[in-house]
């Protein structure tokens, strides 16, 4: 048997990574020893009794930098606690986008070490030194990397084997086909908001299977153009969305239409 993959996070609140496992998926598969989190407090690592982790930037400015050394220790120690290899990750507005195929990238790892800073960031030398890889959750500046690697192993967590119930689920997931999940119905078949698709409830499972991925591939048109110019259309998927395309203009869509 192969040791579960492990994630270490250097953080100031070891706490806030803490309770976000205690709770779903993630957690679970946590209990469950699918993978393991650990949890490091930086400031356990600062040389003087204030236990100071940050100074005034070179230069000048607003804010505080993360300092070099605290950070660098707390990484031997993190090193040592484990033989594997690590593949450190530093969270910062300036990394690579995490996108659902970064994140099977990172979820292939046998052990990440996450960065979270603080304040303007941590000094560019140990960044330099240190990091493999540095990875943005978007276009967006949060008040720490915490958030950040609470997303990142959430993302990575539920991809570890045995996390889902049912490994399906993982499969049919926005992103995971390059495109946008489709709509989902439970029961009531009837309701005062609408009925569910009759398809949908015709058992007919073929029908099922190309309405859904119409759907996916027509959401992602309607909503994320973006995404659906990076994806490579089968001829059959393209007669899918040429459908949706003309049932959409026809209805909602045509020239002048009044919404
Ligand atoms: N921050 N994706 C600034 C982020 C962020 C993001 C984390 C704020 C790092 C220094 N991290 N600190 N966006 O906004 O990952």
């Amino acid at each position: 048997m192969t040791a579960a993959p492990r994630i270490d996070v250097i953080t100031l609140f070891p706490e806030f990574i803490e309770s976000s496992l205690e709770v779903g998926v993630v957690g679970r598969a946590v209990k469950r020893g699918l993978l393991s989190v650990q949890s490091w407090q930086l400031r356990d690592f600062a040389h003087d009794n204030y236990k100071t982790i940050d100074h005034r930037p070179y230069g000048g400015g607003p804010g505080m930098v993360m300092l070099i050394d605290p950070l660098r220790e707390c990484l031997q120690m993190v090193r040592q606690a484990d033989p594997r290899p690590a593949h450190v990750v530093y969270l910062s507005p300036q990394g690579q986008p995490l996108t659902q195929a970064k994140v099977r990238e990172l979820a292939h790892r046998p052990r990440l070490v996450l960065l979270c800073g603080r304040y303007e960031g941590i000094d560019e030398r140990l960044l330099q030194a240190e990091v493999d890889e540095e990875v943005s959750i978007g276009d967006y500046v949060l008040s720490g990397g915490e958030l950040a690697a609470a997303v990142l192993v959430d993302a990575v967590g539920r991809l570890q084997d045995g996390a889902l119930n049912d490994p399906q689920s993982a499969v049919q997931d926005s992103f995971e086909n390059g495109v946008l999940d489709c709509p989902h119905y439970t029961r009531p078949e009837r309701h005062e908001l609408g009925d569910v698709p009759a398809l949908l409830a015709s058992g007919d499972h073929r029908k099922i299977a190309r309405w859904r991925r119409q759907q996916s591939l027509g959401r992602t048109w309607l909503r994320r153009p973006d995404v659906l110019a990076r994806c490579d259309l089968s001829a059959d998927d393209r007669q899918l969305l040429a459908e949706f395309i003309a049932e959409w203009r026809a209805q909602d869509g045509g020239p002048g239409a009044v919404r």
